[in-house]
């Protein structure tokens, strides 16, 4: 039986009305430029793509290569569609606003151009995140100009999200509000075909992912969800866990989409607001496995709920099968 392409998904929604022509662009444009970046990705050292490039972002972060190469692929890829209005990039302190003789649209792209960068030059699972936003309009009906105030929407607010992940296979992530599907690309054709439709987070799990260098840091609710999963059978929940943690956001959600798990970034006592940001990483990880039928919240308050004060701003993440999620939240309480 033939697999759908990702490009007959996509033209499946919008006859079913749930997106436009130019959000349909968008996302394939997304798409497209994930391949270019997965071909650079895969290239590594023979393309002399790897270590650092010399300049640091807008977290002060030391910036790789590729960091800033998958950012000016994604940028370049879509700034002639007419479908954008703007966009804002963790590797850019402000948002790139589309200008002449290039033709605003209505959206505006959110991107992490490539998570996980640190595991780049280790030959560890990279990816790239998005989360599209409609730019606001004036009472007049016009729309505002896509500056940082026309991107602060809580996340409940997203038309689409999904991430490509740059592994063993490269494989994309999306969901438009109607359920969460995955494509693999296949590099014969040089197309993404679907492989996992209608993804499903298990409600329950027996594998945890967090940074446990960090425990020492951690808050009272974090340190007791943990010191009870690695008690066991002996302990309070009557089973072993498991540990994972591969250091790519985008690795660890698509394990725990694919066979159920608990994701872990808590604040702590150094980072004090988290360390993953809400607008490019937690935001559309949330809307994903929400609608993979998981949950996500910072400790107390849902992701999808958190009204942003900047782009850059971080968050505590707890995401993942919904049982332990709200489990976690309940120690919160
Ligand atoms: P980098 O992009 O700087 O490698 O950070 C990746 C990330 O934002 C996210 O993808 C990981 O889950 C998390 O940071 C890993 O953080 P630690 O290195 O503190 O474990």
């Amino acid at each position: 039986m033939r697999r759908v392409t990702l490009t007959q998904y996509l033209v499946g929604r919008q006859q079913n009305n749930l997106i436009n022509a130019d959000l349909r662009l968008l996302l394939e444009t997304i798409a497209r430029a994930c391949k270019a970046i997965s071909t650079r990705v895969n290239k590594g050292a023979l393309a002399d793509g790897l270590g650092a490039a010399g300049t640091d972002n807008i977290q002060g972060e030391a910036q790789k290569k590729l960091d800033v190469l998958s950012n000016e692929i994604l940028m370049e890829a879509n700034v002639w569609g007419g479908n954008l209005a703007a966009f804002a990039s963790e590797e850019v302190e402000r948002p790139v606003p589309i200008t002449e003789p290039y033709k605003r649209g209505e959206y505006l792209l959110l991107i992490d151009p490539l998570d996980g960068s640190s595991n780049i030059d280790v030959n560890i699972s990279v990816g790239t995140i998005f989360s599209v936003l409609r730019c606001p309009k004036t009472a007049e009906g016009k729309y505002c100009e896509p500056e940082e105030a026309a991107f602060l929407q809580p996340g409940s607010r997203q038309v689409a999200a999904g991430f490509a992940v740059y592994g063993p296979t490269t494989v994309f992530v999306i969901t438009v509000g109607d359920g969460v599907h995955g494509f693999t690309l296949d590099r014969e054709t040089y197309t993404f075909v679907q492989t996992h439709p209608d993804i499903k987070i298990p409600a329950d799990t027996a594998e945890f992912a967090i940074n446990t260098s960090n425990m020492r840091r951690w808050e009272p609710p974090v340190k007791r969800y943990i010191d009870e999963c690695l008690a066991g059978t002996d302990g309070p929940r009557g089973k072993d866990f498991n540990m994972r943690w591969v250091a790519s956001m985008v690795a660890d959600v698509f394990r725990t989409l694919t066979r159920g798990g608990i994701f872990m970034y808590p604040r702590d006592s150094k980072q004090k607001e988290g360390r993953l940001r809400l607008m490019y990483e937690a935001n559309p990880m949330a809307l994903i496995v929400e609608q993979a039928g998981g949950a996500a919240t910072d400790g107390a308050r849902r992701i999808l709920d958190i009204q942003p004060k900047g782009l850059h701003q971080r968050v505590a993440v707890i995401l993942g099968s919904k049982n332990e999620v709200d489990r976690v939240t309940s120690y919160h309480k």
